[in-house]
């Protein structure tokens, strides 16, 4: 009677395990084959943006480094998770395997190994963090970035193209500003705020630091690749967060000094701290056009 039953138990099992293959592997083939070549680069990359800056590619590196880290992991804790299962599955219905309370090598093991990887894993970080907070000495671009409710103001400061003045660029949550930068040359930009919190975020730096009023927060990038890239507040700062987007525009030396004196031109001179000097406190109408 047992064998019979132990027969059914196999056949069962055998034909759940076709069912399942049966429905995963056609769905695993067409999600494959559906994706597109951005998809696909974007694989490439472990899922990051494309990368503009010279300091976004040392992120990269902390970020692949993780991720081979996280799967040697995996492997592991799967194999483990395997050979336990197989080794020491239930081979028939009267004996069940050896019941074991703890071990203590293991114990010791799945202690000390934790620790080993947060600490190797903080060591990486920090030096990437180091690195790419380096204060750079003598930078061919120095621009302040004040984040404000709800927008940005962009001041270009001691600019050689309009006679080593400061000019400045504001948006508003309807008319969104643009930040220029100089391909292959180095800009360090001061991060200031006259009220809450925001972040300063291009997700194409790989690079994102906090604005935080009372405090002067500073980093440095090489834009690395011309073009235009999304620039966004990432820390939620109130009621028009969503709106706080700003374009990143990596252009050539001459478009870059054109575009400084155009902002002379139109008047925007100096380089505003807060609030107060822009025109970024608005009310619903300025937003919805109403
Ligand atoms: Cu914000």
């Amino acid at each position: 009677m047992s064998w019979t039953l132990t027969e059914r138990k196999k056949r069962l099992l055998r034909a759940r395990r076709l069912a399942v293959t049966a429905v995963c592997l056609p769905a695993l083939l067409l999600a494959l084959t559906g994706c597109s070549e951005d998809t696909v680069d974007s694989l490439k990359r472990l899922g990051l943006p494309v990368i503009a800056t010279d300091q976004g590619s040392q992120i990269y590196e902390l970020w692949v480094g993780s991720w081979i880290a996280a799967g040697l992991v995996g492997v592991f804790v799967w194999g483990l998770i395997l050979y336990a299962a197989i080794r020491f599955r239930r081979r028939d219905d009267d004996e069940i395997p050896a019941q074991v309370r703890y071990n203590l090598p293991i114990e010791v093991l799945y202690t000390i190994a934790p620790l080993i990887i947060v600490a190797v894993l903080f060591f990486f970080t920090l030096e990437t963090q180091n690195k790419v907070l380096e204060t750079v000495e003598d930078p061919a671009h120095e621009v302040q970035v004040v984040g404000q409710q709800w927008s940005w103001t962009f001041s270009y400061l001691g600019e050689e193209a309009v006679g080593g003045q400061d000019v400045y660029d504001v948006g508003t949550p309807a008319q969104l500003p643009e930040l220029w930068l100089v391909e292959g040359e180095t800009v360090t930009f001061t991060l200031l705020s006259p009220d809450v919190i925001h972040s300063f975020w291009a997700p194409s730096f790989i690079m994102k630091l906090d604005v935080i009023p009372g405090r002067e927060n500073s980093f440095s990038v090489t834009p690395t690749r011309a073009g235009e890239y999304a620039g966004r507040c990432a820390e939620l700062c109130g009621w028009l967060h969503a709106r706080m987007l700003f374009t990143v525009k990596v252009v050539d030396r001459a478009a870059f000094d054109a575009h400084l004196q155009d902002l002379r031109a139109a008047g925007q001179v100096g380089a505003p701290k807060g609030g107060e000097y822009t025109r970024t406190t608005v009310g619903k109408g300025e937003v919805t056009g109403e």
